[in-house]
């Protein structure tokens, strides 16, 4: 096949990363210390959390193509034809095949921050789907944003992933409000990960062949590639927990050693096994997860999960 050449849209108002400085040295200075999870996908980032759904552990996006795979069918039935898809973090777009192979979209807006991978993978989306007209848009999807102009019209927001997990739940009600209420938007399908064993959710973020953990420490290099930080991130080590009464995995990068790290003309300083808070990772019950798209306007009408029950992706309409 043919290579397709694509541009992506840039949301002019801001770039996805603009605020990359000023969101560390906040996140730095608070007495319990907080790196946002977002910007863990620079190319290399996007890399190392394609591998770790190759983990045996890590069983999230398994799951989720086989519910793809098995009723991708329905979940058309249930969007309708002619739809506009828009894609939240949406990375390599592997899923996103499954759906479209049934879905007979007119467009499909990819909306990731990491740049090259959106263009990689909306290019070979293009190529695949020659009469679908495909709009990447290099934004946030967590502010606000226009959709490309040729993207107007009856849409559904597909967001994949349990990317959702990542928000707390003020952010994530606040952020299906904004899906509720975007023009043209009729609902959306939503992947969740459900609540499951202590021991098979901390095994799925504390994978053996510490891809995870690389994908952690990634966040201090871009740091110090990007922004001039000094961190030596063998000084920090990987931890992830699941917090049961949050119902969320809790990722940390710990402070192996008391320290002072650089950033940005600034000075940080570590305790001996200190952490930084680096993502959140919630866990819902499709009865929490109902509750919380009512509250943000949003009706779960279907929700499918694979054999096992570890992962769902549900319908909600406005
Ligand atoms: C891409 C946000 C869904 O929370 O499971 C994987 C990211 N972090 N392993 C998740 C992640 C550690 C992932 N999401």
């Amino acid at each position: 096949m043919r290579p397709v050449q694509l541009r992506t849209l840039d949301e002019a108002t801001q770039a996805p990363t603009d605020g990359f400085l000023a969101d560390v040295i906040e996140g730095l200075s608070r007495p319990a210390k907080r790196l946002p999870s977002k910007y863990f996908y620079d190319a290399r980032g996007s890399r190392l959390f394609e591998a770790i759904c190759e983990t045996p552990e890590y069983y999230l996006t398994r799951a989720e193509i086989e519910i793809l795979g098995d009723h991708a069918m329905e979940m058309a039935a249930a969007v309708g034809p002619r739809r506009i898809i828009v894609e939240y973090g949406s990375g390599e777009s592997i899923k996103t095949r499954l759906l479209l192979d049934h879905l007979d979209a007119t467009a499909y807006v990819p909306v990731d921050v990491s740049r090259e991978p959106l263009l990689a993978a909306s290019a070979a989306i293009q190529t695949e789907y020659p009469r679908l007209k495909v709009l990447p848009l290099h934004a946030d999807f967590t502010r606000p944003f226009n959709l490309p102009v040729g993207a107007l019209g009856r849409s559904l927001v597909y967001f994949p992933g349990s990317t959702i997990g990542n928000f707390d739940p003020a952010e994530a009600t606040a952020l299906l409000r904004n899906i509720a209420r975007a023009p043209g938007c009729e609902g959306a399908l939503v992947g969740i990960d459900l609540v499951k064993s202590k021991r098979v959710l901390e095994a799925a973020y504390n994978d053996s062949d510490l891809v995870t953990a690389a994908f952690n420490l990634n966040l201090l290099h871009r740091i110090n590639s990007e922004l001039g930080g000094e961190f030596q991130p063998g000084r920090f080590s990987h931890r992830a927990v699941f917090n049961e009464a949050a119902g969320r995995i809790e990722m940390y990068l710990v402070s192996k050693i008391d320290q002072v790290v650089g950033v940005g003309g600034r000075s940080f300083s570590f305790r001996a096994r200190e952490a930084i808070l680096t993502e959140l990772s919630h866990k819902y019950t499709l009865d929490g997860f109902s509750d919380m798209s009512s509250s943000a306007g949003m009706t779960l009408t279907q929700a499918w999960t694979d054999d096992a029950a570890r992962f769902a992706v549900v319908h909600l309409v406005r």
